[in-house]
């Protein structure tokens, strides 16, 4: 029931634009969920999977042209541009709101518009937000039922307060026409934010972070927003609980790149003995100070919604056996007996299967049989490996802050910053070299600051002067921060470290570091772990293997300052200037560094 004034007159606003059927206030009932799915069968977009092979499971195929989210069609309405700054597509909230009007102007005509309250954050947690998502879509209401907390609790912990309102239609009104199996509007696509009225608006598509408002609209752009105003940090980092053989628990967070494995990550498995890794989160990060001056992070989403392509029980057991009920997969193939797969699921693929389009596939097919941003959607509740505090509504305290990218040379396998803002200049130069999937030069480097790139709301330089600020608060007990790359090449171009559940000796190290534990040696880039204190042993990695993954590599560096100069040009003087500092005194120890040498 809709107790909150503020909500019920919003809703008459958006129903008398939208000019539904019906409306339904969404419960978050399983009753709610299983009429979601006897819809979108009937509509012809879902499959019930084989109940002995996947029980409660469904396959939905979307529509060809509705397979991912879109950086080019989604958009900061700041009211001055450089408010929202070169990282973002923008456009002015007036000219912006005529556009969605007249789209939105009986867009929902013949459909129901589903009301969706829904958390992000366990309901009642202080580091929580609340927001409203109306949609047309089925798929996406029992997405958001995994993916975030909905129902009366919600509406119940609302009150009268704010919430984010986030608008959703798939832009296919139903007048006349047939419905089709994936309705939506792929010409006239709108992913608007506006983030001094905190709004979300989105147009034309029904997939992921197009769709599902909670996940990239709100709990990073719209949230980094309001993180910047209250004195927060909304972040695209996973949630890691650490448990060393004596029992003490360290809690990380990190920031990576897409393509860089950090749902892998998220859900590693240790190969050292004694330790035991679990999971908070796997994608975003909310943190605010507790009194004591510490971070606390939530985890803001309630599951996974996973790249199923390359997820197997080699690369990410955990998440397979996440996977083996009460799921939904999208894009993915189906086999005979009507279970799913995706490529490197296993070893050898099927005889036969029926691909991401509905096709007949068998392995000599020149296309994939799953499309290559096919997703599961999962609670994040049936992760084996998912530690028992991710709920817990004061979150946890964070200790240590990972970054990384996809680096072949130049930027070693750990370097801790030598103080918080050194963290944010590394935070601020994250990036991965191009490959042949990407548009522009292979090698050429592609720079994503703290993974935040398509995800930060406003100025991406005025997010690292928060991230600066941040810093500056009295008593604060801040999280060491630490750059990672599990990606050096040796002159074969041939990975040098073998990653995965092996990661866990360069968590052993950070963890360590945090106990006073483990040695560093300080060098002209930051702190490296002093020979030993990594354990390497049982690897195969000869010393100098070893040495490689460490080296400081000075010309490397050098040579990477004027491209870090280039780079924070374009934000002009919205870089800090702790950050312009940062870069002056990387340089300067280099090149001392460079003259020792000599
Ligand atoms: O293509 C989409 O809509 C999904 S994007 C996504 C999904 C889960 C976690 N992270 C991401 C991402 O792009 O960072
Ligand atoms: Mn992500």
């Amino acid at each position: 029931m809709v107790k909150s004034t503020k909500l019920a007159s919003w809703l008459d606003e958006i129903k008398s634009l939208c000019q539904p059927d019906e409306v339904v206030i969404c419960d978050g009932s399983k009753d709610e969920y299983d009429r979601m799915w006897d819809l979108l069968q009937h509509a012809g977009v879902a499959t019930k999977l084989n109940p002995e092979k996947r029980p409660n499971s469904y396959l939905v195929r979307s529509d060809p042209a509705d397979v991912a989210r879109v950086e080019s069609r989604t958009f900061i309405c700041a009211e001055q541009e450089s408010d929202a700054g070169p990282n973002n597509n923008w456009v002015a909230p007036s000219k912006m709101k005529d556009t969605l009007n007249s789209l939105f102007d009986g867009c929902m005509r013949g459909r129901t518009m589903y009301v969706i309250p829904f958390s992000m954050g366990p309901v009642g947690s202080p580091i929580a937000h609340i927001g409203i998502e109306v949609t047309d879509s089925p798929y996406v209401v029992a997405s958001m039922h995994i993916m975030t907390r909905v129902g009366q609790t919600v509406l119940d912990a609302l009150g009268d307060d704010d919430f984010v309102p986030c608008v959703h239609s798939v832009g296919r009104p139903l007048v006349e026409a047939e419905d089709v199996p994936w309705p939506c509007n792929p010409d006239n696509l709108y992913i608007a934010h506006f983030p001094e009225s905190r709004q979300i608006w989105s147009f034309g598509s029904g997939y992921g972070g197009n769709a599902l408002l909670g996940k990239k609209c709100f709990a990073l752009r719209i949230a980094s927003a309001m993180a910047h105003d209250e004195g927060w940090l909304a972040e695209h980092m996973l949630i890691l609980k650490l448990t060393n053989p004596e029992g003490t628990v360290r809690y990380v967070a990190g920031a990576f790149p897409s393509a860089c494995g950090k749902t892998n990550l998220a859900m590693l498995i240790p190969t050292i003995p004694g330790w035991k890794v679990e999971t908070v989160g796997d994608d975003i990060c909310w943190m605010k100070y507790g009194s004591d001056g510490q971070l606390y992070a939530i985890n803001p989403e309630a599951g996974f919604f996973g790249v199923a392509p390359g997820t197997s029980m080699d690369s990410n057991a955990n998440a397979m056996l996440s996977l083996t009920e009460n799921c939904i997969f999208t894009n993915v193939a189906e086999t005979d007996d009507g279970d799913i797969w995706w490529e490197d699921m296993t070893d050898e693929a099927p005889g036969h299967l029926i691909d991401w389009r509905g096709n007949y596939w068998t392995p000599d097919s020149s296309e994939p049989a799953a499309h290559p941003n096919a997703r599961f959607t999962v609670s994040a509740a049936q992760c084996p490996a998912i530690a028992d505090e991710w709920e817990d509504l004061g979150g946890v305290p964070i200790s240590a802050i990972l970054f990384g990218g996809r680096r072949a040379s130049v930027v070693p396998l750990v370097n801790e910053a030598m103080s918080w803002n050194q963290g944010i200049f590394f935070g601020s130069i994250v990036s991965s070299e191009k490959t042949a999937a990407a548009a522009g030069k292979v090698g050429e480097l592609r720079r994503d600051p703290m993974a935040m790139l398509p995800f930060c709301g406003y100025n991406m330089a005025d997010y690292w002067q928060h991230w600066v600020n941040i810093g500056l608060r009295e008593n604060a007990q801040l999280p060491a921060i630490y750059y990672v790359n599990w990606f050096r090449k040796d002159n074969d171009g041939k990975f040098m470290w073998p990653g995965f559940g092996e990661n866990s000796r360069v968590l052993k190290w950070i963890f360590e570091r945090s106990t006073d534990a483990a040695d560093a040696v300080e060098t002209a880039i930051g702190n490296l772990p002093a020979i030993d204190a990594i354990d390497f042993s049982g690897l195969d990695l000869s010393d100098d293997q070893v040495a490689e993954l460490l080296r400081v590599e000075i010309d490397g560096w050098l040579s990477e300052i004027p491209l870090i100069e280039d780079y924070y040009d374009q934000f002009g003087d919205h870089v800090p200037l702790e950050l312009r500092e940062e870069l002056r005194n990387l340089k300067q120890r280099l090149q001392n560094a460079k003259q020792a040498a000599a």
